[in-house]
């Protein structure tokens, strides 16, 4: 039901997603990292031995990363920050990857922006 829910949101609706459920603990999801701006948890699908999401609790009309407006640069400053923050305290000390997927193109598929955390092991690039 869920893959279901995920894989029909190819494109920005602006309703509330599975993410807004994850911030009010309405759907237990393993968190690593949490303030009163952000909160970062272990993907369900991982594609690396670490693979972290991370979000802003407040959305607030940033669905996506294109639709980024100037109010949005301290929240977006805040999540780089914090997403080093999480992969030093995961042991990424060997290197790891932050993705935003943006978009159909992009691979987006829960428009709630996020940040990717991977790492764990030596990734490929280019991605696919
Ligand atoms: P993206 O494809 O960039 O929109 O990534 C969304 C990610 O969110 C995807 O890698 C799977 C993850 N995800 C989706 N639903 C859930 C959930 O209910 N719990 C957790 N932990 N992760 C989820």
């Amino acid at each position: 039901e869920r893959a279901a829910a995920i894989a029909a949101a190819t494109a920005d609706s602006g309703a509330p997603t599975i993410f807004d459920k994850i911030i009010s603990k309405e759907i237990p999801a393993p968190v690593v990292y949490e303030d009163d701006k952000a909160l970062a948890f272990r993907d369900i699908n991982p594609q690396a031995p670490v693979h972290i999401v991370l979000i802003p609790k407040n959305r607030d009309g940033l669905t996506q990363l294109a639709k980024a407006e100037e109010r949005h640069k301290d929240i977006l400053g805040h999540l780089l920050y914090v997403a080093k923050v999480v992969a030093a305290q995961e042991d990424l000390a060997d290197g790891f990857r932050v993705v935003i997927n943006d978009g159909p193109n992009g691979c987006q598929s829960i428009y709630h922006l996020h940040l990717h955390i991977l790492g764990g092991r030596k990734l490929k690039w280019p991605p696919g």
